[in-house]
């Protein structure tokens, strides 16, 4: 089943008595930074310590019989008792020991007696037996996993290590035969030291085992049953690398205990009903459509009742919200017995001549999401499910849900996660093999990305595509990844209904109670090949040979319960007929469908946002300015402390003050213009928020959104937040080291509410790459594969600076190659086209030239009636640039966001002089007006900036190609040729003037990486291609 490759060597328990120390400690509370221990508070006394008997290892065991006598002394045998309370009188250490007084004067009592101490008291070997019987007990706990019988199919047996040595355990069969063998081994080995005669006495049980149910000690032959019971079955439970004593208490409490894992006869009604309708499900679809892709679930049924469980039990303790994300295998199972969408809408998908009824592209129906609120029948609660729509890209999924999931937490004030919940679904191989499951783990327990505690389940079906475990991972289990988290890792065979769903009623519980993440592992197998039309035989032909001799699951349970008298064969039946017959009389109905709307499998609706029939209210956006009031207000919030007795480090007072120096004067800065940006919009109840590496400062040092005290430890203020009274929260937030995790989180935070802002910046924009496919799958087709919008907004700092290939660029070109709109066509233009226009584009990709620019093109964002993304490239050198500074002028009231900036000098007021016209965009547009100032030009050149890259700005650019009829037209950039915007915006200037005119290009010659790592190879570029561009001749000549 996996591969086990963990020995006993590398695996040694720590003891029990560490551990029953730390259980009479109270729980230190976690210091932020500080490690966290358990420091012993208690120790034996001198008189107990010296006693000649104790030595290395049995000291621990007294030491934990000590503490238990300190707790009450009932809880030690009588002859501890008396040894305690000499040693604590203050007895000599050898005196302190009495024979102890017989059991009662029965001569079962005697007897007892005699197998509790032996017939000889001999304290030394009675020590070193209970020693042994604790560390069984512990490496029952720490690796009964291994012996658990997970694998339906029982093949992989091979791939096992052999029992671990240290359990004495009979696997399979529940007799004592082979004991006798493994004792002479264990003894041989110098294990345990116990023997066959040892399995009959009694040992009392440890305060860390709950074994015993009422009962405080056992014989060893029943310590060792209950342990194979609870830890060698159908579960094997993982979970003692977890560092909380309380937890792992926890856990023992709910495997271990007589009798747990027993069930009323409704709840295995409902669980048989259940499994009825996943395996049937699968069986119609089969029968319909047996040529067609379903990635069907046979093999791990019990996945439906799994998830019900989950659902059910959570429902219970309050959860009224649930938002999953899951891969291909058994999704329309999913979709049709979990969440309920309409069977006929799932089976309509299956028709290829529907008509697509919504714009866009739409997507395969194993993709599309799902929102659905409905009543839980075993709670009678209302209860909201989502699925969320993913791509191919296996476990991308994963952060979107938990971003979304925290949105919705925070929006209803959840601040615990009591009534909002994420469950992930995922297959064995991708979830051993894709990074974003690590990095989605890493953000599970940090303050502003937590969703308290994810339920992960796992359909280890034991093979990825064509793949066996054996190729595709090197930790024993898939779901090793979880550990970095503490995670407990259930695993369950998945042939066995009851034991699933005990443990998913388990993880239930775990989140419940302690709002952290928990991994079900579902041992299951893939009864078809990847899909239905693939051959298995192939690549696995001894694992499905023996699939093929499986006996399906529903079939087992069915034979199982109605051996047990729960229902009858014809009642089994009758249920199966009634839920064919629901299945047909759905696919009936879905004949009727003619028409196919991807907006019934919307999984984030925004039903106040738009119209009824999901259009914008209208198609207009007002000016994104604000009063001169407000802008003074904010601005003193940016250069101030609002909180008292406060101390800031002296460079930040400095930087305070150059900002309310600006403000008296009327200007902003790039900082000073985000600020402004976003203090106006949480003025007027949006929600910001900005995470991304080091954002709360700012990877430049330009921002410093909060303030730390420099004489208070984690003393912080964030001005932002007393804007206002009634002002929305600010979350700004640091984010891991994560580009991939952290940016789909952040998508799927902006996918809940259309009235927040929600910003992820890149360190530097070339890091966006490792969050390529969020960017790919999600964020650039998102609207047309799903029909839902998303506003969220990327800040990428990008610019040639002569810092080297890394560090330099955001790529635009990449952006800009994504874009929908069309090169070769002049749009017709209208009234609202400018709105029209961003309504109809994929994302917006802009390059502001001015902190005025990038506070209109934010607060568009919000202010416009729909919700695209937003890619801005961001500046470095121009934060502090002293002539990239905006007028309030342009920020007031009644000023908008300026698509393009056309030349406002001498050139545009006589433009039949001009002879050149320089088409720019972002920061060359500095060092363009430099040197046509330096050269004198200004006259003859006109410089135009396009701040706006895509939906290409064509009606202002057409106003500008007519205005300079003589001038030849350039593009200038400072990246190279065959990267930057050249290749966009070159068709486009030549679609807007009927390509009566070339376009040229100023920049730097085509390269493969994105800049020189040499300064003066840099600077020497930069002055070539500004040549280039201000040589009036250098295209004369030319074609
Ligand atoms: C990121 C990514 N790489 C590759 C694939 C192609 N692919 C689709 S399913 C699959 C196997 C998945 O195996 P597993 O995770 O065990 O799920 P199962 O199909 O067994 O349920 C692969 C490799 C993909 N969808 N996504
Ligand atoms: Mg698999």
């Amino acid at each position: 089943m996996h591969r086990l490759r963990t020995t006993v060597a590398r695996l040694r328990p720590i003891t029990a008595a560490q551990t029953a120390k730390s259980l009479s400690q109270p729980r230190p509370m976690a210091v932020d930074g500080a490690l966290r221990t358990f420091q012993p508070m208690r120790r034996l006394n001198a008189s107990v310590a010296a006693e000649p008997f104790l030595n290395g290892t049995s000291s621990n065991y007294v030491e934990e019989m000590y503490y238990a006598w300190l707790e009450n002394p009932r809880n030690v045998h009588k002859s501890w008792d008396i040894f305690f309370r000499n040693a604590n009188a203050g007895a000599p250490p050898g005196a302190a020991y009495q024979s102890p007084p017989p059991l009662g004067g029965t001569a079962q009592g005697l007897a007892n007696a005699r197998a509790l101490v032996g017939a000889q008291p001999n304290v030394e070997k009675l020590v070193e037996d209970h020693l042994a019987v604790q560390s069984l007990i512990r490496a029952y706990q720490i690796r009964g996993h291994h012996v658990a019988q997970l694998d339906p199919l029982g093949i992989m047996a091979a791939d096992l290590e052999p029992t671990p040595s240290d359990l004495i355990t009979s696997h399979d069969k529940l007799e004592f035969s082979d004991y006798k063998e493994r004792l002479c081994n264990l003894a041989a080995g110098g294990f345990y030291g116990l023997d066959e005669s040892d399995l009959d006495k009694v040992f009392r049980l440890p305060t860390t085992t709950f074994i015993g149910g009422n009962e405080s000690a056992l014989p060893l032959r029943e310590i060792i049953r209950r342990l194979e019971m609870a830890y060698c079955q159908h579960i094997g439970v993982e979970f003692m690398f977890i560092n909380d004593l309380e937890q792992c208490q926890w856990i023992r409490q709910k495997f271990e205990r007589p009798g747990v894992m027993q069930f009323s006869l409704e709840e295995k009604r409902t669980l048989l009903a259940r499994m009825i309708r996943s395996t049937r499900f699968e069986e119609f679809l089969q029968r319909k459509w047996s040529s067609e892709k379903r990635f069907g679930l046979e093999g791990c049924e019990s996945l439906i009742p799994a998830l019900k469980a989950i659902i059910d039990k959570s429902s219970e303790s309050g959860v009224e919200s649930v938002i999953m994300g899951m891969p291909h295998r058994g999704r329309l199972n999913v979709l049709a017995n979990v969440i309920r969408k309409e069977l006929e809408q799932i089976f309509c998908q299956f028709d290829s001549k529907l008509e697509a009824a919504d714009e866009g592209s739409g997507d395969v129906k194993y993709h599309l999401g799902m929102y659905h609120r409905r009543i839980n029948r075993v709670t009678d609660r209302n209860i909201t499910l989502s699925l969320m729509a993913n791509p191919s890209h296996l476990e991308a999924v994963d952060p979107v849900v938990q971003g979304k999931t925290k949105a919705e937490q925070f929006y209803c004030g959840d601040t615990e996660g009591k009534r909002v919940m994420s469950i992930l679904l995922h297959g064995d191989a991708a979830f051993a093999g894709q990074g974003i499951v690590y990095e989605t783990f890493h953000l599970s327990d940090l303050p502003s990305y937590t969703t308290h505690g994810t339920i992960h389940v796992v359909v280890n079906n034991q093979i990825g595509f064509t793949t066996d475990p054996r190729m595709a991972r090197s930790s024993p289990y898939p779901t090793d990844v979880a550990r970095v988290v503490n995670a407990p890792i259930f695993h369950v065979n998945a042939d066995d209904p009851e034991a699933v769903m005990y443990v998913c009623k388990v993880a239930a519980e775990w989140r419940n109670t302690f709002h952290k993440d928990v991994v079900v592992d579902l041992v299951c197998y893939r009864r078809n090949g990847h899909n239905e039309m693939d051959e298995p035989m192939f690549t696995q032909p001894l694992m499905y040979k023996q699939i093929k001799k499986q006996k399906g699951v529903l079939k087992k349970y069915a034979d199982k319960v109605i051996a047990e008298g729960l229902v009858t064969r014809q009642e089994f039946e009758e249920e199966v007929a009634e839920y064919d017959k629901i299945c047909e009389e759905a696919y009936a109905r879905s004949k009727d469908e003619k028409i196919l709307h991807i907006k019934h499998w919307l999984d984030s609706p925004w039903p106040d946002f738009f119209t009824l029939d999901g259009q914008p209210k209208s198609m207009s956006c007002p000016s994104t300015g604000i009063s001169e009031e407000d802008l003074s207000h904010i601005g003193n919030i940016a250069s101030t402390v609002p909180v008292e007795d406060f101390t800031i480090h002296g460079g930040l007072s400095r930087i305070l003050k150059g900002r309310a120096n600006m403000v008296s004067q009327r200007v902003c800065d790039w900082a000073l213009g985000e600020y402004m940006a976003f203090g106006s919009l949480l003025k007027e109840g949006i929600h910001v928020r900005l995470s991304g590496q080091d954002v709360e400062r700012g990877t430049f040092s330009h921002r410093h959104h909060v303030l730390h005290d420099q004489n208070v430890d984690k003393r912080i203020c964030i001005p932002m937040n007393h804007i206002a009274p009634d002002q929305a929260p600010y979350t700004v937030c640091n984010s891991s080291l994560s580009e991939y995790g952290v940016l789909g989180f952040e998508l799927g935070f902006a996918m809940t509410s259309p009235n927040a802002l929600v910003l992820w910046e890149a360190q530097f924009g070339d890091f966006h790459n490792t969050a390529q496919c969020i960017i790919d799958q999600f964020i650039s087709p998102g609207q047309a594969k799903w029909v839902r919008q998303n506003g969220i907004v990327l800040l990428l700092p990008h610019g040639m600076e002569g810092m080297g290939p890394e560090h330099s660029s955001a790529r635009p070109e990449r952006f800009l190659q994504m874009c929908n709109d069309d090169p070769d066509v002049f749009p017709k233009l209208s009234e609202d086209f400018a709105v029209q226009q961003l309504y109809d584009c994929n994302w917006i990709v802009v390059n502001c030239s001015t902190p005025a620019n990038f506070f209109h093109v934010l607060r568009r964002q919000i202010q416009q009636p729909f919700r695209k993304p937003l890619i801005i490239f961001t500046p470095k050198s121009l934060l502090r640039h002293p002539e990239a500074k905006s007028s309030f002028d342009d920020m007031v009231s009644g000023t908008h966001f300026k698509r393009i900036i056309p030349d406002d000098g001498p050139a545009c007021a006589s433009p039949e002089k001009v002879k050149r016209v320089i088409f720019c965009t972002g920061k060359v547009y500095y060092e363009l007006t430099r040197e046509r100032k330096t050269r004198g030009m200004e006259d003859a050149v006109a410089i135009i900036r396009i701040e706006q890259l895509s939906p290409f700005p064509f009606d202002l650019v057409k106003i500008e190609t007519d205005r300079y009829l003589n001038a030849d037209l350039v593009w200038c950039q400072e990246e190279h040729k065959n990267q930057g915007y050249y290749d966009y915006v070159k068709p486009r200037i030549r679609t807007t003037i009927d390509r009566t005119r070339p376009v040229w290009y100023a920049g730097r010659e085509p390269a493969a990486a994105p800049a020189t790592g040499n300064k003066q190879t840099h600077l020497l570029e930069l002055q070539r291609f500004l040549d280039t561009a201000f040589n009036l001749e250098a295209f004369s000549g030319k074609q």
